[in-house]
């Protein structure tokens, strides 16, 4: 039997600080019914896709702050006023999204947020939980040594010293932790336009958080299918990525945070057999800060199947044959058979490294 489906890495360029949402929405509207002419049925959108990725700018005025969260009602993100347009498009088109965005609750706490929206419902809620960075500027991080250690390591960075358009990464200071899991659910409406008896079962995580191995296993022991990854990865930021300005060329850095990008994605497909959609926000922000492309579709033996030709909007299609997760589930990563979790404590019991004593 298979299990067939359309699905698409829907892909977004350039935004900058000053852009108007109501530009960006009228591209993303424009991107679904791209997707929409191919069949497409489900379609994975980046990272706080709404606005530029504002963590990497130091801003003191909450009001900017603000500005770029959604006020997201208690009955989700489909019924907030800002945004509505794009949900309103993709019911009107069949199509299922999950997108990621600037989450404001009721109660006004922030987070970075993802959600799964069919037909103007939300499915699923995930708010991401490795928030990379720091809370302040990094030009302030020698000083912060000791009153951030969890967060900093110790030392001098001068990173404005050597680049104007410094990208800071301060998740820390905008954003909580999510705190809703990695939670796995079934797309019902993805049933019917799949030729199998069961829906598929989803998972979402959002950028840094595919870099770490264990939301991607409490995934995959919750048999996910479909992983929808949403980033914004700087390009060049060498006071970030702890690589030295001086031996690295912008295309060499820009090589080695597709390297890792793809690293990640592919073989944490492939050890959890999901297939993985996953999309980026790219191009030069306000002209002086890169983020890498890289969107593609992976299937469940960690290979590309589709991927991007561009650093521009631009929508990467695909079809799936959901059953083809079943041979390394029941394989190699058959979890029931293999796996020796009386071993694995440490994983949960700790977040640091403990070194082994000196004999
Ligand atoms: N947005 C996001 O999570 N970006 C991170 C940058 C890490 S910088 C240390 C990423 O993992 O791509």
């Amino acid at each position: 039997m298979t299990r067939l489906l359309r699905v698409a890495a829907v892909q977004v360029g350039r935004v900058d600080r000053s852009t108007p949402r109501s530009q960006v929405l009228a591209r993303l509207i424009s991107l679904l019914e791209q997707a929409a002419r191919q069949q497409v049925k489900l379609a994975v959108f980046p990272e706080t896709t709404f606005t530029t990725f504002f963590p990497r700018y130091w801003i003191e005025d909450d009001t900017e702050v603000a500005s770029f969260f959604e006020k997201e009602p208690a009955s989700g993100i489909a019924d907030c006023a800002a945004v509505k347009p794009f949900f309103d498009k993709a019911k009107d088109l069949g199509v299922d999204v999950a997108i990621g965005y600037g989450e404001e609750t009721p109660e006004g706490t922030r987070y970075n947020t993802a959600s799964y929206v069919s037909n103007g419902q939300t499915v699923s809620k995930y708010r991401k939980i490795h928030l990379p960075g720091t809370f302040e500027p990094l030009r302030f991080l020698s000083s912060l040594t000791e009153t951030h250690p969890t967060y900093y390591i110790s030392g001098t960075f001068e990173p404005f010293s050597k680049e104007p358009g410094v990208t800071n990464q301060l998740e820390k200071k905008y954003f909580q932790p999510g705190n809703l899991g990695f939670k796995a659910f079934r797309a019902p409406s993805l049933r019917a336009t799949c030729d199998g008896d069961k829906s598929p079962i989803v998972g979402q995580l959002i950028c840094n958080d595919r870099r770490w191995a264990e939301g991607w296993r409490v995934y995959g022991l919750q048999g996910v299918e479909i992983m929808c990854i949403g980033y914004n990865t700087t390009a060049w930021a060498p006071q970030l990525w702890g690589i030295d300005p001086d031996l690295m060329t912008r295309e060499a850095a820009y090589a080695d945070a597709i390297f890792h990008h793809k690293l990640v994605c592919q073989a944490h497909a492939y050890t959890n057999s999901t297939f993985l959609i996953t999309s980026a926000r790219c191009g030069v922000d306000d002209g002086v800060h890169p983020l890498i492309s890289g969107s593609m579709i992976v299937d469940p033996e960690g290979h590309i199947v589709a991927e991007n030709k561009t650093e521009e909007d631009e929508v990467v299609v695909a079809e799936i044959d959901l059953d083809a997760c079943q041979q390394g589930k029941n394989k190699t990563f058959a979890f029931a058979k293999h796996r020796r979790p009386e071993h694995y404590s440490a994983i949960c019991d700790r977040a640091g490294v403990v070194e082994p004593e000196e004999p």
